[in-house]
This record gives structure tokens, sequence and C-alpha cells, in this order.
């Protein structure tokens, strides 16, 4: 069974030590107050700002507010860094260092009253797309969970101060597999299909609802595996960095880069075995 190799393809370094650590400061410190904000916001209420790619696909006052929140920061201590959130957009394209920002991944778990939804920060080097990037920084904080997990690539991934590590191997008792659902229907029957794929090696599944905490919650040994198609940067910056920090791969579908294609990772075994499975 040929093993992933993970993100090897891009290992320069732009920006010192020093520098990714200032960012890393303001990125905690950032996440916390965007949290404090969508908890407040949330604690008077949803209001609907609208719909994106269909109608299961919603944003709140809250994702607007909190996102305008961090951009503002973000600018006011690096106004040269490049920022792609997913409300905003883009902005200082070309910059060598860029944010990557979900305000709220998970907001579907947010309007509905699940306290599985976080803030995720990331600062990436060398594009705006995951195929071309590499994470330097990630942030993932759950403000109705009180947990924050962060990594500055090279030196770990932490829940608080508590270094991660990714589970090895496949389980006897089978893996906890994580999985996710795009809002676009056409792409559910696929999607059901790779899941009755895997059964065989599962111990169960879980579907909770944001790809970043999915991410870092198999950073902290909480699952064995995570795969979905159809996320977004912003649903993976972070999170990507969270797991290969914590000694774990994340790849693509037929390459060593996740995309909107799809993500797979977890130890290099249990993505091997997973790929395998999905790809037939
Ligand atoms: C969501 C993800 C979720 C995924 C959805 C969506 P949002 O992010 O985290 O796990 O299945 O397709 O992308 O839209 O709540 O930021």
């Amino acid at each position: 069974m040929t093993q992933p190799k993970g993100n090897d393809n891009l290992s320069r370094r732009v920006g010192s030590p020093a520098e990714l650590t200032r960012r890393r400061d303001l990125a905690l410190n950032i996440a916390a107050e965007a949290g404090a904000l969508a908890l407040e916001m949330r604690a008077k209420g949803v209001a609907l700002a609208g719909h994106k790619s269909s109608l299961a696909d919603i944003v709140t006052e809250a994702d607007q507010a909190v996102e305008e929140l961090i951009r503002n920061r973000i600018l006011a201590e690096f106004p040269e860094d490049g920022i792609l959130g997913e409300e905003g957009g883009v902005l200082n394209d070309g910059a060598s260092l860029c944010w990557v920002v979900d305000p709220i991944d998970g907001t579907v778990n947010y309007a509905s009253g699940f306290a599985q939804y976080a803030v995720s920060i990331a600062v990436v080097s060398g594009g705006i797309t995951p195929l071309d990037w590499q994470e330097e920084i990630g942030v993932v904080s759950a403000p109705a969970l009180g947990e924050t997990f962060s990594a500055v690539r090279g030196g770990g991934a932490y829940l608080g101060r508590q270094r991660l590590t990714i589970n090895e191997g496949i389980p006897d008792a089978g893996a906890l597999i994580a999985t996710g659902f795009g809002y676009d229907p056409a792409t559910h029957a696929g999607d059901l299909a790779r899941v009755k794929r895997v059964m065989p090696i599962a111990r169960d599944i879980r579907r909770m609802g944001a790809a970043s905490l999915d991410l870092a919650n198999l950073a902290a040994g909480r699952l064995d595996v995570y795969f979905e198609r159809g996320l977004q940067p912003w649903d993976m910056a972070a999170g990507a960095l969270l797991v290969t920090e914590a000694g774990g791969v994340v790849v693509g579908i037929d390459c060593n880069r996740p995309s909107n294609k799809m993500l797979v990772s977890g130890n290099a075994t249990m993505v091997a075995a997973v790929l395998n499975l999905i790809s037939e």
C-alpha cells in the first residue's frame, strides 16, 4: 500500500520565527475576541443575512460581524498582509503572508444551537489556494466549547498548553471516522456512497458539522480519520496545520494536496486505507 507523504512539496520558510510568533499571538488574541463576539451575538438570537450556494447554505449577521472584527484587527497590526475570508473575499492578493479566515465555521450548527462551531484563522505563504499554499500558523477556537487549538509550522500542535499527537495505525476495533456533506443535494448520493465504502474499516461515523473542528479533533486523537469533499479553503487551512503538526497527513484524492475535490486526513496508514476505499 503506497502511503501518502503529505505536504512535503513545500518546505521553504517565509517569515522569520519571530514574525510568525507575533502573528500566532495575534491570531490567538483575535480568535478570543471573535469567539466572544460570536457568543454574545448568539445569546441575542440568530439574524439571517442571506444565502450562498443554496437555501441550506446560510450566512448570519454574526458571520459578517465576526469577520469584520477579524479583518480590522489584522489590518491594524499587519496592513501589508493578505486576507482571504469566507465572507469578505481576498485583500492584498500577492502578499507574502495571507490570513485565511472562517469567522464561524459550522454556521448551521451555530444557527441551530449546537456548540460545535469555531473561529478558524490561519496564516499561509506561497499562494491563496490549498493547492499552492503552505500553512504557517493555525488557530481553531470553539468558544461554546471553551477549547482553542493552535500550531505554528515546525512547532507542534496544541490544545491550550497540551501538545497533541495523532492516533497511530488502524485500531483493531475499527476507526472512528468523521466526514461531512456539502449543501448541494446533487452531491449527496456520492457522499453517501463513499461513507458506505469506508464502513468495513469503521468503528462508527461522526458528522459534527464544522470541518475545522473535525481536523482539530483528529489532531487531538479523538478521531482516527476525517474525509470530506467540497470544502472551501477557509474550512481547512488552520485545521490542516494542526493535523500535520500533530504527526498526521492531509491530502487530496489524486495528489498530495487537499482541495475542494477531496480532503483525507489522519495518520499515513489510515489515510492510505481510506483513499483506497473511496477511490474504488
Ligand atoms: C461548513 C463546514 C462543514 C461542511 C460544510 C461547510 P461553514 O462550513 O465546516 O463541515 O460540511 O459544507 O463548508 O459554511 O459553516 O463555514
